[in-house]
Order: structure tokens, then sequence, then C-alpha cells
């Protein structure tokens, strides 16, 4: 790379430190602002001595016009709201790294992967689509995953969801989709669902959808925590190395908890016991120093092959299968901050997927080409004009100059006399490097890839693109059983919410094109009239990297466990519990009848951290009650308690007892499992673990192992 810094007005100029994980953080720590010991100030610096009452005539008369304090207050309270994301208006943020594993200089002059080691400051917004600002986080729908790297060569915004597929193909398709997957036009019901008729007449009317929607009933629609998805770039991207040769890439994360769901009927008690979730759980993770961590996966695929598949690589809603072209991971993603005010950064950032730096450039997929037009004209009626990248959190830790001078909130004071080009008043800067013009001529300056693309000007479909079922086979085939379960279910209760037969039969004759055993197990439960025929036999083939059950290896870092626990507890138990499963990474809540602390045998303080009515079991992923007969009888005759255990094990969450605790067991139906009997028995049975006796400290060790590895499973 040419050295940047040797010409600081030249842009491009003067990168940031050399191990960059905080430029962004330096930048941003210029502009935040601390009101401890401050006072209190007009926008103009004023101090005051009365922001209580308005100034009035009298105590008892009309408020005066010159009491500019209370109208500038007023006023700016008017207008502090801006228009919420189109779509993905729901969303959360945090501040971290990229560190690349390897240099990828072979593929890409992209700066953030060129040498092992290497960080960048990144920030990520994740979201759901549907909903509004305020709904519910736990809904099924598609999360998105945006993440922008302030490299040293200009910003890169990798705008990924959790699906690796889209609903639909082209770009002019989306405000129809949008329509219709969002509440209803004439009542705005329901909100943040896909579950009614608008949804579902669409994408039975538009079959490309169909691999997405086999997506959007599965499990992945529903994830435990932003921390345990994937991330998909969903579009062919294409690499450019130094001697300006492309390779095309699909862009991966990987979380290194693993991908995990929650189940239905859990996401739907979540949405009202704890709207925010996910919200939540990503915060509490990174302030607990629990951070989140996803590799970068890449697919690469040689220019030579662009027709080497048997669909179209242009195509967005088709998989490369992981089994056909692997996923090599050249780097790692660290969220660990989160953001000091939601407003100023996870509100105000802006993606866009034209946000791209020198070494990555476009394909022709003609969602992403719609894509790269709408992003930036959305931030324009979102953030009020054309200076948002000014916006501390968008500015780019790269340097900026150039001939765009004016606009609402124009924040820099540039003085040159000139602001066009070519000029000769200013030495005609800023200008473009000398020397930078050609493709990789310079790899820190951005030149457009070049391709050869003739044709007659058209609409049409490419023919390349019509094959809407095969894949959704594919994802079908490659699901375990409690997923194919899941699946059905979905559809089941989705177009069990569609007031219109005829779209519920249309939807079946779709499913009917993927598989008809489905179609007739869907058709089933839904009064519709199972289809007769099948209309091409299922291929067959299956893709075991689409299953999100079969590897089981995850880390349980950061699970929440609920201790329950009354008056009477053993506070030897507690304490080997939290200590054993504190030490492997797990949270561990006390939770009781009543707040404060609990009386127990020894006397030993145990607190509850809350009290069992104000939380719920779906908030958790498994439970245990230790011992102490005054607690278990407690324990038993509250129904609360009693509730909190049987859902937890209808949920198929890990459910333990030791000693007296098993009698709450008892009283909460848990069906049919092996319970632990003898003085001896250390149990473990379908997600139940159970011990009879406790107190020795290794015997307890062996019960957190147990429990340990059952929640793992
Ligand atoms: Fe988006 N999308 N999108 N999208 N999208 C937006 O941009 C759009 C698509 C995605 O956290 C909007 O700033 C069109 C695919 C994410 O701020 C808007 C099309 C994928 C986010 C927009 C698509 C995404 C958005 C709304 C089809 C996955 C949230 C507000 C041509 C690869 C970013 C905004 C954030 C947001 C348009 C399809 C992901 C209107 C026209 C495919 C993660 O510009």
């Amino acid at each position: 790379m040419a050295d940047p810094s040797a010409d600081p007005t030249r842009s491009g100029a003067k990168p940031s430190p050399e191990n960059g994980a905080n430029s962004k953080d330096e930048q941003l720590e210029a502009v935040r602002v601390d009101v401890e010991g401050t006072d209190l100030t007009t926008q103009q610096g004023v101090r005051i001595d009365h922001t209580d009452d308005s100034l009035t005539v009298g105590e008892r008369g009309p408020t005066l016009l010159e009491d500019f304090h209370a109208r500038e207050k007023i006023t700016h309270f008017d207008h502090e709201r801006i228009p919420e994301r189109v779509v993905h208006a729901r969303g959360s943020g945090a501040h971290g790294y990229f560190e690349a594993y390897e240099s990828m200089a072979e593929y890409t002059v992209a700066d953030f992967l060129q040498e092992p080691g290497r960080r960048t400051p990144v920030f990520v917004r994740f979201s759901t689509v549907a909903g509004s600002r305020g709904s519910a986080d736990t809904v099924r729908d598609v999360r998105g995953f945006a993440t922008k790297f302030f490299t040293r060569t200009g910003t890169y915004d990798l705008v990924a969801n959790n699906f690796p597929v889209f609903f639909i193909q082209d770009g002019i398709k989306f405000p129809d989709f949008v329509h219709a997957v969002k509440p209803e036009p004439h009542n705005e019901m329901p909100q943040a669902a896909s579950a009614h008729d608008t949804f579902w007449d669409f994408v039975s009317l538009q079959p490309e959808a169909m691999h997405m929607v086999m997506w959007l009933m599965s499990d992945r629609a529903i994830p435990r925590s932003f921390r345990m998805m994937e991330g998909f770039g969903v579009h062919t991207f294409r690499f450019v190395n130094a001697e300006g040769r492309g390779t095309f890439v699909k862009f991966h994360w990987k979380p290194m908890l693993g991908i995990h769901s929650l189940v239905w009927d859990e996401a739907q008690k979540a949405a009202g016991k704890d709207p925010d979730f996910n919200r939540r759980d990503l915060w509490e993770a990174i302030e607990s120093g629990h951070f989140p961590e996803w590799e970068l996966g890449v697919q690469l695929v040689p220019e030579s092959d662009e027709f080497s598949f048997d669909f179209d690589l242009l195509d967005p809603t088709k998989i490369i299968p992981e089994e056909q072209v692997p996923v090599r991971r050249i780097g790692k993603l660290v969220l660990n901050r989160n953001p000091d005010n939601f407003f100023a950064e996870t509100e105000q950032v802006a993606f866009h997927t034209a946000n791209i730096v020198p070494g990555i450039d476009f394909s022709n997929d003609p969602l992403l080409q719609a894509r790269n037009f709408s992003y930036l004209d959305t931030q324009l009626i979102r953030l009020g004009g054309p200076n948002f990248a000014q916006l501390p959190i968008n500015r780019p830790i790269a340097p900026v100059h150039n001939n765009q001078r004016d606009g609402f909130g124009q924040m820099r004071i540039y003085r040159s006399q000139s602001s066009y080009s070519p000029n000769s008043v200013a030495g005609n800067y800023p200008r473009v490097p000398d020397g930078a013009e050609g493709a990789g001529s310079d790899p820190s300056v951005f030149s457009h890839y070049q391709e050869r693309v003739d044709g007659v000007k058209i609409r049409k479909r490419s023919e390349s693109f019509k094959d809407f079922y095969s894949q959704a086979t594919l994802f079908w085939n490659s699901m375990t059983a409690p997923e194919k379960k899941h699946i059905v279910a979905a559809f089941q209760f989705e177009l069990g919410k569609c007031t219109r037969p005829e779209i519920r039969e249309r939807a079946v004759e779709q499913i009917n094109h993927i598989d008809h055993d489905l179609a007739g197990m869907v058709a089933s439960g839904i009064g519709v009239t199972p289809p007769e025929r099948e209309i091409v036999p299922n291929h067959g083939r299956s893709s075991p990297a689409l299953s999100q059950v079969l590897d089981r290896t995850a880390p349980i870092d950061s699970r929440r466990v609920a201790l329950l626990a009354g008056d009477g507890v053993d506070p030897v138990h507690v304490d080997a519990i939290v200590e054993n499963l504190g030490g492997m990474g797990v949270v561990v809540e006390v939770l009781a009848p009543h707040d404060g602390a609990l009386a127990t045998q020894n006397g030993n303080a145990v607190r509850a951290d809350r009290r069992i009515a104000t939380m719920s079991s779906v908030l958790y992923d498994a439970v245990v009650v230790p011992g102490g007969a005054d607690s278990a009888r407690a324990l038993a005759g509250d129904g609360d308690a009693v509730h909190f255990l049987a859902e937890a094990f209808k949920h198929g969450k890990t459910v333990g007892a030791v000693a007296e605790g098993l009698d709450v067991l008892g009283v909460a139906p848990i069906g049919e499992v092996r319970m632990a009997t003898s003085a001896e028995d250390l149990i473990s049975d379908r997600g139940v673990v159970t011990q009879v006796r406790g107190p020795n400290k290794n015997r307890l060790e062996d019960f957190c192992r147990m429990f340990a590895e059952a929640m793992r499973q």
C-alpha cells in the first residue's frame, strides 16, 4: 500500500493507529458528555435558576411567550422523534472489534483482511424486521445482523441477516413484500407477525419466496439470543486483489456459542414476560464480560466457476451448500462494549450496502443492486439530510475530504475558497490521488471492478432464476425429526391464523411443490384437503450444515439457570451449585417466593435475586431445586414455583433437584422420567438430573457436571 500519510490532505490519507481496535472509541470520546457536576443551561449555554415552573403573570395567570427556557425545552421535545426504519425498526447495537486470522491478500486488498492479528473497530446492530420500534423481541421473524467495519481505507458495511436467502429475487418486489408482511393497512394488525392473510397471500402467489418461507417456519426464526445465531451476507459479493482479479464470495458469521433457538410456546410467552428478551440478553452478556463472538466465514468461488452450479450465483434465494464449497473462517468478531446512548448510536447508525471499500465489490444480483439504491435514500428521510455520515456513530475513522459542503447539519467548516473540482484556486484539492486511476494501481484507493456487460434493455427474470423449490426441499430434507416437527407446527399455526380458506389452500399447494408429505401434514391441521398427488418426487438430497442441532459441542457460557429456593433452603447446596455452575461460566440466579434474605438451617445467608412471581421459566435455560425440607415444602405449596418447573420441563429445559428438592419435582408433574431414589443415586434422564443426597461437596460437584452436560444437550 502506498504510504497514505505522506500527504495529509489526500483523501484516504493518514490511517488511524496500527492496531486500530480502539480508534473509533477514541473518536467517540471527543463527543461524549458527562453531566456530573454541571449546571443546567439552555442550548445557548445560559445558566438558569429555575426549571420547574413556567414564567407566568402572577401565581395563577397565563404563561408568558417570553419564557424562552420553557419554549426551548418543549420545542426540543416536540421534535425528538425521527421516523423509525421502514423495516428493521427494532434494533440493539454494540461496539467491538474484528480481528483477522490470516492474510486474504491473495483474494482481496480489503484493509481489514491483510494481516493476522489486525484489529478493526466495528459497530453491530441486530434487529427484527417486521415489528415497530417498541415491538417484542421473540417474534417469529428474520433477524438483521448489520456490521460497520471502520477500516483505515473507509467504512465497510456488511448488512446481513440470520437467514442465508431472501424472499424475493428482484428489489422491485421489496415494497410489495414488505407491505404484505407488515401489519395490514386497514387496521394495522397484527404487530410483528407474519401469521396473517396478506403475508400468506403474497408468498403463495410469489413462489420464489418458498425457500425463505421454510427458514421462517423453522426454529431459526426464534433465536434464543442474538449471540447464538448465524449471520449471512446473502448476496454473492466479489473480492478483488491487487492484480484486479475478482473472486466471488459469500459471507457468513458463525457464532462461537453455537446456534440455539427458543420453542414457539416459550417465544410467545417471553414476548409478554420480557419483550426485551434478546436485547437484555445482549446487554447483560456484554456488561458481565461474556463478550459475544462470531467467526467471519467466506465461501470463495473462482470466477471461472460462475456457471458450475445448478442454480445462479446471482440469485439471492439460493445458498451454496457448505458441503459443496466449505466455509473458510478468516477472522473473529468480538462485541465488548454497550453503547452509551441508544438514540445517538443504535438509532442513528446508518448502514448502506454500497458502503464498500477497496478490495470488495458487488455482483449483479438484482436484489443487491436495488439495495444499493435504497439504503442511502432511506437515511435521507430518516436522518433528515445529506450529512448523516458526520454523526459521531457513522463517522469513518478514515479521513474524509470532498466538495459536498452544504446541507442540513453540516458539522465541519471547510476553509477553502473552492468547493468544486477541478480547481486552480486551492491547488485542485481535494483531488484524486496521483497515479490511482485504473483498477489495482493503488490498493488503498477504490476502483470499480471492470466487468464486461452487453445486453438489451429488458424487464425479464432470468431463466436461471426459475427453480423455486429444490433448495426449499433441500432445507426440509436436512432437518432432524424435532426440527421437522416444529416446521409443521409453525405452518399450521401461521396458516391457522389466515381467515381466507383460499389462501390456506394456495399455501398448501406451494408446500406440495417442496415435499408431498409435508404438504399433507400441514393441510391436515388447518382444515385443507391434503393434496392428492405429488408434483415432483423429492430429490432426496440434504445438506447437514443446515440443521442447527447436530453440533452439540457448543459451550454453555452465560446460559441462565434459575435456582428455586424458599426459607429453610440448604445453604451448602446453594453455594455448591452457584460455585460449580458459575465456574463453568453459567449465570445462576436465586428465585424465591419473596425478595430479600432467606432463612437457612445453619444461619448462613442466602439472598433471593428475584421473586419467582416476577419472573418466568421462559426467561431461563434451566432450573434447579436444592435441598432443605422447609424450603421444599414451601415451594411445593407455591403455585408459581410448581408452574415454573412444569413449564421448564415442557419446554425441554434441563431440570435438576437435589435431596428434598426432589419432592418439589414430584408435585410439578414432569412426566415419565427416572428419578434418583436411593442415597447413592445420581441420574440424568430426558433432561432431568436428580440426586438424593448432596451435602458432600464431591457429590454436588458430580451433580453439577451432569447438570451442565444435560444443558449442553
Ligand atoms: Fe434491507 N433495508 N432491504 N435487507 N436491511 C433496510 O435501511 C432493502 C435486505 C437489512 O440495523 C432499510 O436503514 C431493500 C436483504 C438489515 O440499521 C432499507 C431490499 C438483507 C437492515 C432496506 C432489502 C437486508 C436493513 C430500512 C431488497 C439481508 C437493518 C432502514 C432489495 C442481506 C440495518 C435502513 C440497521 C434495513 C431496504 C433486502 C438486511 C429500507 C430495498 C436481502 C440488517 O433501506
